[in-house]
């Protein structure tokens, strides 16, 4: 019992010294987590208590080593990665293998700890080996007395028997239950303390491997993440049968020839770099809004003249939340409806607009001054294809603002990142300044949110006001270094700003809202589009949204994709009054003349179908068809992506690797 009770402080002492290099700064450990990391290191080993003397100190040796390599592991990956491995990144070595000749800077002496038991067992054994040697010794000098022979014996019998009703099947049995069942306690009492508390929805969404780890612990993790991987890839649902693949790629093939178009525009920018800014919570309500006669987005506006303007692009995200937003435009499928695509099937095979640009000789990177694990990024960008992933840590943190660093440094730091692309370049930078909660610091904070001001929804416009200064400065920085005329910029916004009460918007508007008003409010995000030599300036109203992207650029650049399984519409068809199906996440949809909002049962027909050319609700049977479709088409996209059936439904001759 003696080396189990040892086994398990001393893997908790580990756990505890792992825990102490996680810089996370919003990750500390209570309590709880204490007893979460003693309940999981019994639930890893409790059974060793049902095996007899000899063969349980093994067993918690080889236990203990395998543990203490796990958690070293970890922590070494950590210090690079800022992440844990999982299943998917052992299998994908590529990952750990940058790693390469920096291991050694990864080193701490401090690291010797984790093997401090080992240490410590050794010098106790060495000693006990000597003491008995050196007793042994002295006792040889009595063999002649027989009296001190039998007391040694006796000694040696009380000692067996003294151990010996731990030997004994039953007490084994039961110990090793006790050990469990404790162990269980200790474990599962507190994550589902947490699950039904302060982490709701964790374990759905799982958007970071730290945020899991934060719940569950570190054993728990690795549990978690072995459950899912094998959830997912081995026991796997069943692959659509020759058939269903058929009718897929029938309707793949039906998709690329509806939205091919055949107008100037295709090839028009051929060989033209591109620049897409995915900006943070950037809404479209507020494009062209003054508050006390002060726009809130100057640049935005300005820029608009010059540029293509969608004011009915949607968002069309889910629980993956910025992660969808970037998955959906870049790989032109829908996000799941649980959890994000980047954190739960970074092994698949997707075909990306990055891995397609790099085939045609871009050089092509990502910019996210943020911790490269968040979202699961890192090994994302590289199943995207993606040559380079610049993060936090390629970036000197000289403007402070909500999350990280600002976007006016984000930006400027970026463009000197860029220098040294290759032309023709595709570059992809996330902006993270207007971030909720919105707070922005003092000397960032140079708009008056009026009315608003004090409240989060002011906050909210203050810091779309900085975001949107630090866009101009990064038009500016384009044309400084003669990119503007040979760069496409795309600019969107990710999501919406998780600010649901409709009387903030109200008192915006200074009008009541609708059902229908608030639904598109919350789901549109703007797109612009600005094109090198201007040709192409205006609004265009036509429904559209971000699984539009991937193909439109590819259109400009003159890049024929129609191999790949993508289901975004092409915003330079030629036809001007259709607007395609646009389908969100949600269920809800619309095709630029009817609007469905689904309820939150799920029900067809409690759902809402609206005329948009009155903004009145119309009869319910008026949206069917396209309903129908719109649920084809999303499930479809999770076949897709969770049975990684990209492969076989793309053209290999054609596709990108
Ligand atoms: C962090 C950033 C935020 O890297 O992308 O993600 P969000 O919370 O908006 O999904
Ligand atoms: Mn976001």
């Amino acid at each position: 019992m003696l080396e189990f009770i040892v086994f398990i402080l001393s893997l908790f002492y580990k756990l505890t010294v792992l825990h102490g290099n996680l810089h996370a700064r919003y990750i500390d450990m209570n309590l709880l987590d204490d007893v979460i990391a003693i309940g999981s290191v019994m639930l890893v080993s409790f059974w060793t208590l049902w095996l007899p003397r000899r063969g349980r100190i093994i067993a918690l040796i080889v236990l203990d080593v395998l543990l203490s390599l796990l958690i070293f592991a970890d922590l070494v990956y950590y210090r690079y990665f800022g992440d844990f491995i999982t299943v998917p990144v052992l299998l994908q070595a590529g990952q750990v293998g940058e790693l390469g000749g920096s291991i050694r800077e990864l080193l701490r002496l401090s690291d010797l700890r984790l093997a401090a038991d080992f240490l410590l067992v050794f010098v106790v054994w060495a000693g006990m080996k000597r003491f008995k040697s050196s007793r042994k010794h002295r006792y040889s000098n009595y063999e002649a007395v027989p009296a001190l022979r039998n007391t040694e014996t006796s000694g040696t019998a009380i000692r067996m028997s003294g151990t010996g009703w731990r030997r004994t099947p039953r007490s084994r049995l039961l110990s090793g239950i006790i050990a469990f069942v404790l162990g269980f306690v200790l474990t599962v009492g507190p994550i589902t303390f947490y699950a039904k508390t302060w982490a709701v929805g964790l374990f759905e969404g799982a958007w970071w491997n730290l945020s899991l780890y934060n719940v569950t612990g570190l054993l728990g993790f690795h549990y978690y993440d072995v459950s899912r991987y094998v959830k997912e890839n081995v026991l796997g649902k069943p692959k659509p049968s020759p058939e269903q693949l058929d009718e897929m790629k029938q309707w793949f093939a039906e998709a690329a020839q509806a939205r091919k178009g055949n107008n100037e525009t295709f090839g028009a920018y051929e060989g033209s770099n591109v620049i897409v800014v995915q900006v943070e919570a950037f809404m479209n309500f507020m494009i062209g809004k003054e508050i006390n006669g002060v726009e809130i987005t100057p640049n935005f506006n300005k820029l608009m003249e010059d540029s293509l303007y969608y004011p009915n692009y949607y968002h069309q995200t889910g629980q993956g939340r910025t992660s969808d937003a970037d998955f959906t435009s870049h790989v032109s499928l829908h996000p799941l409806p649980s959890g994000s695509v980047f954190t739960r099937f970074s092994n698949h095979t997707f075909d990306s607009l990055p891995q397609i640009l790099v085939g045609q000789g871009y050089d092509t990177a990502a910019f996210h001054a943020y911790e490269g694990s968040f979202w699961n990024r890192t090994r994302m960008y590289e199943a995207m294809g993606y040559n380079h992933f610049y993060t936090k840590k390629d970036y000197t943190l000289d403007e402070s603002v909500g999350w990280s660093l600002g976007d006016k440094s984000f930006f400027k730091q970026s463009l000197e990142l860029m220098d040294d692309q290759q032309q023709p370049f595709y570059s992809f930078l996330i902006t993270l300044s207007s971030h909720h909660p919105y707070t922005l610091p003092a000397p960032a904070k140079d708009f008056d949110s009026g009315e608003f001001s004090g409240t989060i929804f002011g906050s909210y416009l203050e810091s779309i006001h900085y975001a949107d200064a630090a866009l101009g400065q990064l038009v500016e920085g384009l044309k400084a270094r003669g990119l503007w005329e040979n760069t496409i910029l795309y600019v969107y916004g990710d999501h919406d700003n998780s600010l649901t009460d409709s009387s903030d918007y109200e008192q915006f508007f200074g009008k009541p809202l609708t059902e229908l008003d608030m639904h598109q409010i919350l789901n549109q995000v703007p797109l612009l589009i600005h094109l090198p030599d201007e040709a192409l300036t205006g609004i265009d109203k036509r429904a559209s949204g971000q699984l539009d992207m991937a193909f439109s650029l590819l259109h400009l650049l003159g890049i024929d994709s129609s191999s790949y399984p993508m289901m975004g519409n092409n915003l330079f068809t030629d036809s001007v009054d259709a607007s395609p199906l646009v389908v969100l996440r949600s269920g809800a949809f619309t095709d630029g003349k009817l609007y469905y909002i689904p309820s939150p049962d799920h029900q067809y027909d409690n759902g809402s179908c609206y005329d948009l050319s009155t903004r009145s609700k119309t009869d319910i049977e008026a949206c069917r068809l396209p309903h129908e479709e719109a649920q084809k088409r999303l499930l479809m996209s999770d076949k897709v992506v969770e049975l990684d059936l990209i492969p076989l439904l793309r053209n290999e001759a054609d596709s990108p690797n």
